[in-house]
C-alpha cells in the first residue's frame, strides 16, 4: 500500500469505527516510515471530524460517534510515545480536566500528549470534573497551569464556574487558567477570564509556554 493508500484506508476505517483495522494500519504506517503526525492530522482528525458532521447530518448516531471515538484512541495509544518523543527539560506543571458534564476526552488527551512532549508535567483529572476536584488538585500539587477542556456548548459554562471556585479559593492570582475544546472560541474565553485559550494542542503548547514565561518574568520584575 501507498503513504496516500493507508490514510485514505485509516480515515475510512476509523470512520466505520473498525479499531482492529486501524490500529493494524497505525502499526503497518510507521513500519513503513510514515510521520505520525501526518497520520494524526491527515487522516484520523479529519475522519473524526466527518463523523461529527453526519452525526450532525442525523446520518450517524452516538453509537457510531462511540465507536469511531474508540477506534481513534486505539490508534492515540499507539501514536502517543512517538508523539511525546522528547528530551527537553521540565518547563513546568499542567492540571489538565474535561469539565463538569463533560465526557469527550480525545481531544484533551491529544493537548496532553503535546504538552508531555514539551516537556510539561501533565496531571490529568479525567473528564467530567466538578470544580471541587479542580480546586482540591491545585491545593495539592500547586500546578503552574490549570486547563479546562469544554466540547459541549452546554458545558461551556462550567469555564466560568470553575474560575468563580478559583477566586472563591483565594486561588485565582496563583494559577494561569487555559480553555479549550471544538466550541470554544477566543471572545468565549475572554469573556470568562480566562488567561488563554487555544484551538488546537499544538498552538496550546506554544501558548503555554509563553505565559508561563510571562508569569514567571512578572514575578522576577515585583
Ligand atoms: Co460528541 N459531540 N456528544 N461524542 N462528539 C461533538 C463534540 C459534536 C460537535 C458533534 C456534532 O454535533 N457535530 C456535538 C457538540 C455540539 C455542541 O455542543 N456544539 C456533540 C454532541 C452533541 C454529543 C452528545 C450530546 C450526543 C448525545 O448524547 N446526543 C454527547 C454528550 C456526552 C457528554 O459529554 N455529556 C456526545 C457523546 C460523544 C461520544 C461519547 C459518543 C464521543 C466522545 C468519546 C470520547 O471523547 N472519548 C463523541 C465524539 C467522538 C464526538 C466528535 C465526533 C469528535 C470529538 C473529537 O474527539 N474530536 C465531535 C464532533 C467534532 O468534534 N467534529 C462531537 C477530535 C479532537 C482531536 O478534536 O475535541 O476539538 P477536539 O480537540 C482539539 C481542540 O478542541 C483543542 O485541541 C484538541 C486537539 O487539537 N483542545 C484544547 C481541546 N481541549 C483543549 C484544551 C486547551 C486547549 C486546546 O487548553 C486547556
Amino acid at each position: 500500500m501507498t503513504h496516500e493508500e493507508i490514510l485514505q484506508s485509516l480515515y475510512d476505517h476509523t470512520l466505520t469505527g473498525n479499531a482492529p483495522e486501524v490500529k493494524a494500519l497505525t502499526n503497518a504506517g510507521l513500519a513503513d516510515g510514515m510521520n505520525p503526525e501526518s497520520i494524526l492530522y491527515d487522516a484520523l482528525i479529519p475522519s473524526l471530524e466527518e463523523v461529527g458532521a453526519r452525526f450532525e447530518r442525523g446520518d450517524y448516531f452516538v453509537p457510531e460517534m462511540l465507536i469511531a471515538a474508540r477506534a481513534m484512541q486505539g490508534a492515540l495509544d499507539i501514536l502517543r510515545p512517538l508523539l511525546a518523543e522528547t528530551g527537553v527539560v521540565q518547563v513546568g506543571t499542567f492540571l489538565m480536566g474535561t469539565v463538569k458534564g463533560d465526557v469527550h476526552d480525545i481531544g484533551k488527551n491529544l493537548v496532553n500528549i503535546m504538552l508531555e512532549g514539551a516537556g510539561f508535567t501533565v496531571i490529568d483529572l479525567g473528564v467530567n470534573v466538578a470544580p471541587e476536584r479542580f480546586i482540591e488538585k491545585i491545593l495539592e500539587v500547586n500546578p503552574d497551569i490549570v486547563g479546562f477542556s469544554a466540547f459541549l456548548t452546554t458545558t461551556m459554562p462550567m469555564f466560568k464556574a470553575n474560575i468563580n471556585a478559583l477566586e472563591k479559593a483565594g486561588l485565582r492570582d496563583k494559577v494561569i487558567v487555559m480553555v479549550g475544546g471544538a466550541p470554544v472560541t477566543k471572545e468565549y474565553a475572554d469573556v470568562v477570564g480566562a488567561d488563554g485559550y487555544a484551538a488546537d494542542a499544538s498552538t496550546a503548547v506554544r501558548l503555554a509556554k509563553e505565559l508561563i514565561a510571562k508569569a514567571r518574568s512578572a514575578v522576577a520584575v515585583a
